[in-house]
């Protein structure tokens, strides 16, 4: 017997996840349905697609030195409190992980369906209060014909900034117009000897929407280290997704 959205909410939020989204697969548009039939990802009928997403530092600061020091902390401490929540509120469905997980979902355009976020040119969504300080850190398929979270429509920063800080800050000159981040410019520039940006994105950083949800320096550095490692790793671009803790 499931509890009303609410409760979960309310008790993922204590947790550091302060956003949180029951899809329907069945009202998502035919591309991003494709997308998981392309990935042999079988979504039942019924079924729900459940986001779990962490803006700013909340879920940072409860990861105290003992969950830190265990191996990819924050998908660690994700996995667990997200089964605790599943079973607390839904029981023992039966349920297939998105994320965490070996295939590359589409997580971006997941968020953007959930009425999270938009596209922007740096790369990486943006949420109309959080701007790009937000990650998602949770997603399955749960075998329940759960209630659907209602998607609010908003507004994307980008439309009305004129400043475009983004652009002018990055070094790299990856940053261009919507839907046209240089990734290759950036991926080159990042891994420069003289990099300013190996630890931090300048232009993320210069981003005026949501800056009171921008990360420290300590988590900006954690992630950034993540991201530059798995490029060096990966050679990226060609995707590997399970790269330990998610940037
Ligand atoms: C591979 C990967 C990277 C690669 C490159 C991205 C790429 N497109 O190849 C690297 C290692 C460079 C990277 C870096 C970062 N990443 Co990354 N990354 C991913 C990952 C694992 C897969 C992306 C992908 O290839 N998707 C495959 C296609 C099929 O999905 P898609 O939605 O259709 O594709 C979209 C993206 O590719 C996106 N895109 C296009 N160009 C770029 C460039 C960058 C830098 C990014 C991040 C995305 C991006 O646009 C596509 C259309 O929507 C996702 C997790 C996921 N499963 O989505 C996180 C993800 C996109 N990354 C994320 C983050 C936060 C970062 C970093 C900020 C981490 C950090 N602090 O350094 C940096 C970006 C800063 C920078 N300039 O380097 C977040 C974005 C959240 C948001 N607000 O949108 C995601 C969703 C992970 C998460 N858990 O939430 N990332």
């Amino acid at each position: 017997m499931s509890k009303p959205t609410e409760c979960i909410e309310a008790w993922l939020e204590q947790r550091g996840f302060n956003l949180f989204s029951i899809m329907d697969p069945s009202s998502w548009i035919a591309s991003l349905r494709k997308s998981f039939f392309d990935l042999d990802i079988f979504l039942p009928v019924d079924a729900r697609v459940v986001l779990f997403g962490s803006a700013g530092t909340t879920l940072w600061d409860l990861l105290t030195e003992d969950k830190f020091s265990r191996p990819d902390p924050i998908d660690t401490y994700a996995e667990e409190t997200i089964r605790q929540a599943v079973k607390l509120y839904w029981g023992e469905p039966a349920i297939q992980w998105l994320y965490p997980g070996s295939k590359i979902v589409p997580l971006q355009r997941l968020c953007r369906e959930a009425g999270w976020s938009h596209a922007s040119p740096l790369g990486l969504d943006i949420h109309s209060q959080y701007g790009t300080w937000f990650a998602c850190r949770g997603a399955l398929v749960i075998d329940l014909p759960l209630a659907s979270s209602p998607v609010t429509r908003s507004d994307r920063p980008c439309d009305t900034c004129y400043e475009r800080a983004c652009q002018v800050q990055c070094p790299a000159s990856a940053v261009n117009s919507d839907d046209d981040f240089n990734l290759n410019a950036c991926i080159n520039y990042r891994t420069l000897p003289q990099s300013r940006c190996a630890d931090k994105c300048l232009a993320r950083l210069s981003c005026p929407a949501g800056e009171t949800w921008q990360y420290g320096e300590h988590q900006v550095r954690y992630h950034s280290g993540l991201s530059l490692e798995a490029i060096r790793q990966f050679n990226i671009g060609h995707g590997e997704q399970n790269m330990g803790d998610s940037p």
